[in-house]
């Protein structure tokens, strides 16, 4: 009798524990992430591909009018970028099958400007299909950037060519297999002049990419599927939220403004995750001129810690040469860059560690809890560590069980759950001191977060959230990861023309003796022409032009370009041109003219402003051999 009666509080007892867990069962917190959305963000790593006409022909951006027979590569090896990409430790590839020039890498039945009309293949061959295959070889996701701004369609500019390029769409999203990424561009270099303005009909857009691929990330300044994180630098901002407010904006021109691209917004109506694309050159297609500036492993790395390390996907631009091929320095770049990370995470210092928790939701004292702070120790994103509901600032002690030097520290949120965690604060044991003492005090974390920091030497962490609710965290891991100085990134280019006793003839008020030309600091009023008197006469094919690093600021977008042998007479060498792309990537503006010259005086007249202000910056003017 007795007997039964133990047996039946027992059962009563975990019946009743049962119905607590039952009725406190875990929430979501906000909008959350679709199931797509998460596979996506669990990729981290991927290449960008830019590969066309420009590759062929120096510029950033072509202009539609360029013979498609520029477009000529020797040897294309697409199953050499997906080994490439593979053994990088990428993902997938995303590559530009129609850029602003609107050539088109596979035979369009919309366009009459692609590889059908090249000499490649004498016509036949087809990029899309080519690289699809050999993603799927080297099991590797697809993915396609189209630009909706195409400067070659007759059509551009009015209705019709909504129907166009849903058409065209419809041909790449239909004909090469699963596409994981649909990559909307927002620029639009045209409609700042004469150039043809076009309505987007971005519903009809979506739901021919959905329509064919329904599991598809989108793209754009707006997602919805993932968002540009405002700058072209590989820099995700601090702070990231993967929610944005998206209602009433637009990519492009209607975008929101570039700070909230970057940060995300607290509380935003949608969840649009950050993507970081960053190209390993300073240009986003290939350039012969660029090929001793592939950004070095300790700037890739930055950029690594500045995108994956902020809640963000990295998507690096690899861009092939003009035999079609990824060229050795890039690739023996993506390798070192691949040991870099493996170094750097490849001992989690604390994966014995013992943990000390503020509290665990339901019963902390249960190590069958399926909440346990534990759960944040093993490899496994779908176990995760929690509290109780009103339990908005708890926090977990890491114990090392010895001294260890520590610099990086990564956490996990588990966002399928939402994005909780608003704030949190690092502190370390000061073994002299007896107390915690202050390491570090950082915001959002997100899908990853990793945190760099002057090593420490330490026995334990404590990290202490403050969280928009009770914070769900899948990840902790320690490392003590080398030191890598960030190097630096210009390199000399040997063709550089050393000019000693050149004079500022305009603006007037400058004095010049003091600095060099490539390296002064002028802020220009739009109507003023920057001339400048060389000292002598110069011969030379090229010039340089650095602007402010900063996106949308007040740079050269548009200029005329003189030369004069006596300052009074101009012969004017570059009309109505464009720096293009320099308002999202303000990088130095190198332009190659059509013939080597001889001058002795050179005129810039800047025509618009990229941030359509009335000033603009000189930081360094360069002329070259
Ligand atoms: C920009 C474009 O204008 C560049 O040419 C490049 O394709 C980059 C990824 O996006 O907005």
């Amino acid at each position: 009798m007795k007997a039964n009666l133990k047996f039946i509080l027992l059962l009563f007892l975990v019946s009743s524990l049962f119905s607590v867990a039952q009725n406190n069962p875990l929430k979501s917190y906000g909008v959350l992430p679709s199931k797509d959305q998460v596979a996506w963000q669990q990729m981290e790593y991927y290449m960008f591909v830019h590969f066309g006409p420009n590759t062929f022909t120096n510029v950033e951006w072509g202009n539609g009018k360029e013979n498609p027979k520029v477009f000529n590569p020797s040897d294309v090896d697409c199953r050499q970028w997906a080994a490439t990409a593979k053994a990088a430790g990428m993902k997938g590839i995303i590559i530009t099958a129609k850029h602003h020039d609107g050539f088109c890498l596979w035979p369009s039945k919309y366009s009459t400007h692609t590889v059908r009309e090249s000499l490649w293949k004498d016509g036949k061959g087809d990029i899309l299909k080519e690289l699809s295959d050999a993603c799927r070889e080297y099991d590797l996701k697809f993915g396609v950037y189209l630009s909706p701004w195409d400067q070659n369609h007759p059509d551009y500019g009015t209705p019709q060519y909504n129907e166009v390029f849903s058409n065209t769409l419809d041909e790449v999203l239909s004909g090469y297999g699963e596409v994981f990424e649909q990559w909307f561009d927002g620029a639009n270099g045209g409609e700042g002049h004469e150039g043809k303005k076009q309505v987007y009909d971005w519903d009809m857009f979506h739901k021919t990419v959905y329509r064919n691929q329904p599991h598809a990330i989108i793209f754009s300044d707006v997602g919805p599927g993932c968002r540009w994180m405002g700058n072209e630098r590989g820099v995700a901002g601090e702070t990231n939220w993967s929610t944005l407010n998206i209602a009433g904006f637009t990519p492009g021109r209607g975008a929101p403004p570039t700070e909230a691209l970057n940060t995300g917004q607290q509380g935003g109506e949608a969840w649009v995750p950050a993507e970081t694309d960053v190209s390993i050159r300073p240009g986003w297609f290939y350039s012969p001129e660029t090929n001793d500036k592939v950004k070095s492993v300790e700037k890739l790395m930055d950029i690594y810690y500045t995108s994956v390390g902020r809640n963000s996907n990295l998507l690096l631009n690899v861009p092939p040469d003009r035999r079609g091929r990824i060229h050795a320095t890039d690739s023996a770049r993506l390798m070192d860059f691949r040991r870099a990370r493996e170094e750097a995470f490849a001992d989690n210092l604390a994966i014995k560690a013992s943990l000390k928790v503020s509290s665990t939701r339901n019963d902390a004292a249960n190590s069958k809890n399926s909440f346990n702070a534990y759960n944040v120790l093993d490899d496994n994103y779908e176990t995760y560590w929690t509290t109780n509901d009103n339990e908005l600032n708890p926090s977990i002690e890491v114990d090392l069980k010895k001294v260890q030097s520590i610099n990086r520290l990564l956490l996990q949120e588990y966002i399928p759950l939402g994005q909780r965690v608003k704030s949190f604060n690092v502190k370390y044991w000061d073994a002299k001191k007896k107390a915690w003492a202050d390491l570090i005090r950082a915001t959002t974390i997100g899908y990853k977060r990793i945190l760099r920091f002057p090593a420490v030497s330490t026995r334990k962490l404590k990290i202490e959230f403050d969280a928009l609710a009770c914070p769900v965290i899948s990840g902790i891991a320690i490392y003590n990861a080398p030191d890598l100085d960030v190097a630096k990134e210009t390199v000399e280019n040997k063709n550089r023309i050393e000019i000693k006793d050149w004079k500022l003839i305009s603006p007037q008020s400058f004095n010049s003796s003091t600095v060099s030309l490539d390296g002064i600091s002028l802020s220009i009023d739009k109507s003023v022409p920057l001339i400048v008197d060389l000292g002598k006469t110069i011969q030379f094919s090229s010039f340089s032009y650095k602007p402010q690093p900063k996106e949308q600021s007040s740079n050269i977008l548009r200029y005329n370009f003189y030369i004069s042998t006596d300052g009074k007479n101009w012969e004017k060498i570059k009309d109505n041109a464009m720096f293009n792309n320099i308002a999202n990537n303000p990088v130095v503006q190198h332009v190659t003219l059509s013939r080597t010259v001889e001058s002795r005086y050179i005129m810039l007249e800047a025509l618009e402003i990229a941030d359509g202000g009335y000033q603009y910056f000189v930081l360094g003017f360069d002329l070259y051999k």
